[in-house]
């Protein structure tokens, strides 16, 4: 066939590059500069989808421009391969998770190499293989060694209908579960966590550092999700209690307008204090704390629920003035953030007013937010006689009664020695107080949580911990790593709230290393965000059985220069990966803290303006599209389509115009007859300078990630070579030529199939991804024309391209001749010219 045909062209060249590996990472010798392109690895669930699709065409698009700029690019896949569905699945089709995980890791390999990603597949990894998850164990006993890795008792999300525990961002605004829909409710269980806390203060101020490369959007989240509160921890002597009970306050200066105390009702504090209540206060107290307990953690917070609550007839004494303050237990105070306690001043606290509102508590002003601090001057009316009345200062309304409570800043009041203090002299004068009385002290909060990572599920990591007889944990020795997951065959994996492998026997019991007598390994399995937080330093040496990585590998390539990924995990899996990383440099592992140095977060694709998913029935399989528009033409849509962050809608874009520009530019390749040997120099100038043009802007615009216009450059560049093809120069020219290799190193990145395909026909051996980019010659950018204006009688009248070269009486002619000046004139006589070649001619004219 003559024609472009694409599904020929992909069959040729696939089982080339599966033979020649163009795109294996350059070894130990290879003295080019490197850099580490990573995509987000999938989840095996069913064939891959358009989302996948323009991921990994942006990654690609990236990895490609750094190698053909000269690097030595290390760009891994791998599968994200233990997780919920797979388990979901097999309970569902009675199979064993790893014949479903499996399959599908197949069919999507196999689709993604037909996709022509530029993957190193020699370093293929699956975190559901024991050679990965062994790692996640030696991990897990090093964050053990080290006290980051503990076990606690907690209130946890229980799915009840997965009968699975639910991080928090699993749990949706509603208070459902994003996995099954079930209204989330709490449970109690002991579970490991891994101490993230611990690392707050860093993740927050290393983030600064990826400013300019992450998007902000994402460093938004990071920041608020850690969620750093500034205040003071302030001690309230409990009557009929020996110890003081602490509160956490962003605002101590308003402690004098503190009227009462609210505790969590499901703190320990708030049981502990009511068993020295009476017996009718104990029973409300009950009643209260198990209603409180089927309310979402999100409705909790929610500020606008109606405040309920009760009174624990206890007191508590306020350490500024020594006030009597009643103590209510509540359930818009959290038992696990602060102290799970409040100092409760309703005059500037909107919660604690509506609880005063709706309790009947007194409300007492201690910040006079009338009183300008900075800013806001006060309007003073003068009259002629230059008299003047200072207007009288309006006494703050009272929230009392108008129910809405003054958080704006002012100056004290009713506030003892903080009385015309602005806020922040008043919270560091209190704070000051506070610390020499030994009754309180400058403290931070976090709205980060410790990292919750036991799963009471088969499909994971098994925690290498194994329990003694008396409770004593011993950690799995490392040289009997991995504790390979037993075999399904006998197993109930339908979730009861205990992990299925409890029911292992031949598994679970083992005689303790330490003293031989007989123990039980942990039942529970790691989250799958273990796996993920460090995968991407597996990928540098994926099959060393002797450790997880190397450090010397890790200081060649890693951090990762570009990751790319969806936004969906924006907060999660980045804060995990940031958080094992800094552990890893803790522990002299790798020397650098931050693991992704830039982020590029691509849109979604959309169908008809909505997700796709299974339960709207919109999800548009790659494969079919690519059995349908050919490889290249989805690729090259995916770029086109708009800026990466921007959405996708897959019915508003047209892969058909893709391919019919791709065949266009694939038919200038069969059109060219000179030899490679042509020398340039002798090439039409005008083709050439749109050659030079794109070759020049094209590296800038990729950086900046405008893949779309270069897109369009191409699409430019196409047309003037086909123009030159069919008219004036012809076939035979040396720019043809030119531009044409052009073409085929610029779809290089985008349209892997028809580049390698069209630079054969131009005489090349393979790979045109390997070639190098081309140098712009700087004399072909020069501008080729400039503008110049004719004026009448200083009016702008005409502007025309002339040659930066043009003569005076060149210019003068050609403005003479314009037809828009001779109109003007009419009539009127020239009474003098000025012409400033090449950019002004001014003719001055009477009558
Ligand atoms: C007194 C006060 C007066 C407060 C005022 C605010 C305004 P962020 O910014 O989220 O850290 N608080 C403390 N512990 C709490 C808990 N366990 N559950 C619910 N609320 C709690 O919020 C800190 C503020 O939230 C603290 O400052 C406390 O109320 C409340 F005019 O103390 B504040």
């Amino acid at each position: 066939r003559n024609g472009y045909d694409i599904d020929a062209i992909q069959a040729k060249w696939l089982p080339r590059w599966e033979e020649t590996k163009p795109f294996s990472t350059g070894d130990a010798d290879d003295k080019r500069p490197r850099k580490y392109v990573l995509d987000m690895f999938p989840y095996p669930s069913g064939d891959l989808h358009m989302g996948h699709a323009e991921a990994y065409a942006l990654g690609d698009v990236i990895a490609r421009y750094w190698r053909q700029q000269g690097f030595n690019v290390l760009h891994p896949i791998g599968w994200d391969s233990f997780g919920l569905p797979a388990e979901n699945a097999a309970i569902k089709r009675g199979v064993d998770p790893r014949d479903w995980t499996y399959r599908n890791i197949e069919q999507q390999k196999a689709t993604m190499k037909r996709y022509a990603a530029s993957f190193d597949w020699d370093r293929v990894l699956h975190t559901s293989d024991p050679d990965y998850y062994k790692w996640n164990q030696w991990l897990f006993l090093k964050m053990y060694e080290k006290g980051l890795a503990y076990r606690k008792d907690s209130w946890v999300n229980w799915d009840p209908v997965d009968q699975t525990v639910l991080a928090n961002e699993q749990v949706l605004a509603d208070g459902t579960s994003e996995r099954s829909g079930a209204v989330v409710v709490k449970k109690k269980l002991t579970q490991w966590y891994f101490k993230i806390t611990d690392y707050a203060d860093r993740l927050l101020d290393d983030l600064n550092q990826l400013e300019g490369t992450w998007p902000s959007k994402v460093l938004a989240m990071q920041r608020n999700w850690i969620g750093r509160s500034i205040g003071a921890d302030v001690d309230f002597v409990i009557e009929g209690r020996e110890a003081p009970v602490s509160v956490f306050t962003t605002r101590p200066d308003t402690l004098y307008g503190t009227t009462f105390m609210v505790v969590a009702p499901d703190s320990e504090l708030a049981a502990e204090l009511v068993r020295g209540s009476s017996p009718e206060v104990k029973a409300a107290f009950a009643e209260y704390a198990a209603q409180v307990q089927m309310i979402s953690e999100i409705d909790r917070q929610d500020a606008t629920r109606e405040k309920t609550g009760v009174f624990l007839d206890r007191f508590a004494v306020n350490p500024a003035n020594g006030e009597r303050l009643p103590i209510w237990a509540a359930d818009y105070v959290l038992a696990d953030y602060g102290h799970g306690a409040v100092m409760a001043v309703p005059a500037h606290d909107q919660r604690d007013l509506d609880f005063a509102r709706a309790f009947g508590l007194p409300v007492r002003v201690v910040v006079d937010t009338n009183a300008p601090v900075t800013g806001a001057i006060p309007v003073i009316h003068m009259d002629e006689h230059g008299n003047y009345e200072l207007p009288d200062d309006l006494p703050p309304l009272d929230p009392a009664i108008t129910g809405v409570a003054l958080t704006g800043e002012g100056r004290m009041l009713n506030s003892g020695p903080l009385d015309g203090l602005s806020k922040s002299n008043a919270i560091r004068r209190i704070i000051e107080q506070l610390t020499g009385a030994g009754t309180g002290r400058a403290a931070k909060n976090y709205r980060l949580r410790d990292w919750l990572i036991s799963r009471q599920r088969y499909w994971g990591t098994p925690i290498p911990i194994i329990h003694g007889a008396d409770g004593e944990l011993i950690p799995v020795p490392e040289e009997q790593l991995p504790i390979l997951l037993p075999p399904t065959e006998g197993l109930d994996l339908t979730p009861k709230g205990t992990s299925p492998l409890g029911a292992a026997t031949d598994w679970v019991n083992v005689t303790n290393p330490v003293t031989g007598e007989s123990a039980r390994r942990d039942p529970d399995t790691m989250d799958t965000f273990v796996d993920s937080s460090w995968y991407f330093l597996r990928f540098l040496n994926p099959r060393d059985e002797t450790k997880a990585f190397d450090p010397r590998e890790a200081d060649k390539w890693a951090p990762v220069d570009q990751y790319v990924g969806g936004v969906t995990h924006a907060i999660l899996h980045l804060l995990y990966a940031r958080f094992i990383t800094k552990v890893l440099f803790d522990m002299g592992y790798v020397n650098f803290t931050e693991p992704f140095s830039a982020l590029l977060n691509q849109g979604m694709v959309l169908m008809e303006g909505s997700a796709m998913s299974k339960s709207k029935g919109n999800i548009v399989g790659l494969s079919e599209q690519l059995d349908e528009h050919g490889v290249d033409a989805v690729r090259l849509t995916m770029a086109f389509a708009g800026p990466p962050e921007d959405d996708i809608d897959w019915a508003d874009v047209s892969p058909h115009a893709s391919a019919k520009f791709l065949a266009r530019a694939w038919r200038l390749s069969d059109d060219v007859t000179s030899a490679p040997e042509i020398d340039w120099k002798t090439g039409d100038v005008a083709l050439r300078r749109v050659t030079h043009r794109f070759l020049a802007e094209a590296p800038g615009l990729i950086e900046a990630f405008k893949f779309n216009v270069v897109v369009a450059r191409l699409m430019e560049l196409v047309n003037a070579t086909r123009k030159a093809i069919d008219g004036e120069p012809g076939k035979a020219d040396a720019a043809v030529r030119e531009a044409t290799e052009t073409v085929a190193l610029g779809l290089s990145l985008f349209a892997p199939y028809t580049a390698e395909d069209m630079w054969e026909k131009l005489g090349y051996p393979p790979s045109v991804a390997h070639y190098g980019w081309r140098k712009a010659n700087p004399v072909l950018l020069v501008e080729e024309s400039v503008t110049a204006v004719v004026q009448v009688n200083g009016k702008v009248r005409d502007r025309f391209e002339v040659s930066p070269k043009i003569a005076n009486d060149d210019l003068e002619k050609l403005a003479r001749a314009s037809a828009a000046v001779t109109r003007t004139i009419g009539d009127s006589e020239i009474v003098n010219v000025i012409v400033r070649a090449p950019r002004l001619v001014n003719f001055a004219t009477k009558g």
